[in-house]
Order: structure tokens, then sequence, then C-alpha cells
């Protein structure tokens, strides 16, 4: 059972990333300039198009909350933005007026209580003004109540296993053989012939639309970390503990990310696939799960 993917392949959108820095080198340093400023003037615009090689912001996602940290993101990074602009030019403005060629003679006061209470206190509230709405919605990511299902996912180097507690599945999943063979040195295949190179596992964790799973994470060697950024979900998979996360997904589709903390040698080789399929699908994929594990579906259905 496959259903669409939610992105073309990588490789549609590195042939056409060549391309146009092909048409980029042929021009001259003012246009290269000018075609910069304006990719970087669009890049809130285009973090809502398709990701390609050089997409550098954070996907929207499909799940609420990963369109709540989104925001989130563009606030704080505004904040961030409007109080670089404002104390550079604050600081270039008194450079260049106050220089000693212009003959400015120093101030000669050390101190004063009501500049240090102003530059005190604005920070302050700036902070307190972004921790808000960032602790509505960490609370929010935390509150796994409620959850329909509930998956647990273990770390190992360099792959991942995922067990159904609810409906009795399991099974492990490792990066798929197209991608693993070109990744092997000398090979001779060139990654841009694979699609979803390093991004593909053989198989995949598949949920239902628009339902609250629960994802419990451990490790069964070293630190590992689950990572799906198109549900804003990235925690640690440590040993000897369970972290939990959650994600309801909106949409269907299939959402790729990867483990995300230094676990080795095979680290870069350990993806993370997640195909998201209306209840149906999902149903039927159980039932196909347990009838390969040897366990008729009634039997499941009866516990
Ligand atoms: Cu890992």
């Amino acid at each position: 059972m496959r259903v669409r993917t939610a992105r073309p392949s990588q490789r549609d959108d590195m042939n056409t990333g060549n391309r146009s820095r092909a048409r980029l080198a042929r021009r001259g340093p003012a246009h290269r300039l000018a075609a910069l400023v304006a990719g970087l003037l669009l890049l809130p615009v285009t973090a809502l198009a398709e990701r390609g090689p050089w997409h550098l912001n954070m996907p929207v996602g499909v799940t609420d909350i990963s369109a709540e940290v989104y925001q989130l993101h563009m606030l704080i990074l505004g904040i961030c933005t409007a109080i670089g602009v404002l104390v550079f030019a604050v600081m270039i403005v008194s450079l260049v007026r106050h220089r000693k060629s212009r003959g400015v003679q120093p101030a000669q006061f050390t101190h004063s209580t009501r500049v240090e209470v102003i530059w005190t206190a604005i920070p302050v509230f700036i902070l307190v003004g972004m921790a808000i709405p960032a602790a509505e919605t960490l609370v929010k990511m935390e509150d796994t109540s409620g959850s329909e299902i509930t998956v647990k996912v273990t770390g190992y180097q360099w792959l991942w296993h995922y067990e159904y507690l609810d409906d009795n599945i399991g099974f492990f999943s490792r990066l798929d053989a197209d991608s693993d063979r070109a990744r092997q040195l000398g090979s001779g295949i060139s990654p841009f012939s694979v699609d979803n190179y390093l991004l593909e596992v053989d198989n995949r964790m598949v949920v239902p639309v628009d339902t609250k799973v629960r994802v419990l994470l451990t490790a069964g060697d070293v630190i590992h970390a689950w990572w799906v950024p198109d549900f804003a979900v990235k925690k640690d998979a440590i040993p000897g503990f369970i972290n939990e996360v959650w994600f309801q997904s909106n949409e269907t589709g299939v959402f790729r990310g990867q483990c995300a903390e230094l676990c080795g040698r095979d680290h870069g080789f350990m993806p993370v696939v997640v195909e998201v399929v209306t209840r149906e699908e999902y149903e039927d994929w159980v039932a196909e799960r347990q009838a390969e594990n040897g366990q008729p579906a009634a039997v499941a259905a009866s516990r």
C-alpha cells in the first residue's frame, strides 16, 4: 500500500537547483548580489513552498503544533531582527556622528541609574513577552493525554524498532536497499539516481490521519533522537529512560526525518519515515501486519 509522496523527489529539486546556479554563474557579480538579496528577502515566502536543497527555514508542517511552532519561530525571528537592526543603527549613527575627526568631545559621566534601569527593564519585558507564547506551546507539546494509539520506538545502532503496544505489532525499520547500495564506498551509484536518498526505509511507521499518536521513545544502546520536522517532533531516545512525544497529522502523506543525535559511525543512515494514511487503510495495514506476525486479526480484536 503506497500513498502519494508529499514532496517531489529530491533529485528533481537538485536538478533545478543546479540549473539555476549555472544560470547565475554566467551573470555578473551585481546580478548575483541582487539575486542573493532577493533570495534572502523571499525566504519567509519560500518557506511555504516545497523544500529544495537550499531551503533554510523551518517547515510549516502538517500538525497544529508544527504550525504553532512555525508561527512562534517567525515571531521571535522578527523580534530578534528588529532588535538587531535597531541596535546596529544606533551604534553606526553614534560612531559616525560622534567621531573624533569631527571634533566631538567625549562625555565625562560614568554612571546613570535611569539608563541602567531602562536597559534592564526593556529586555526583561521582551523576554517575558516571548516566554508566554513559547510556554503555552511547550505545555501543549508535552500533553500526551487523550491519545488513541501508542507506539514504542526504540533506537539501535543503526536502525529503529517500532512496537504498536495496543495491536501487538512490532518490526524493525532500516535504511532501504537502494540508498544502502549507493552509500557504499566505490559503489559507482550516484546518490542523485536514488529517490529520497538516505531518507527511505524498508518498513515505514504507519499511522492514521487526524489521530493523536503517542510515541514512547527509548534506545537499546546509545542515545539516539527521533526527529520528524513536519510534525515538529524531535526528542532524545535514551537507554533506560522512556521519553514521550505525540503528534496528530492533519494530512495523509509520507513524512521523513532522521536520527538527530550523533550515535556512532552510521548515524547518518537511520532515517525515520512515517506514512500517514486514512483510517480504513490503517486498519487494513494493522490486519496485514498481524497476519504476517502469525496473529489472527480476530484474536487481536478480542484482546
Ligand atoms: Cu541514532
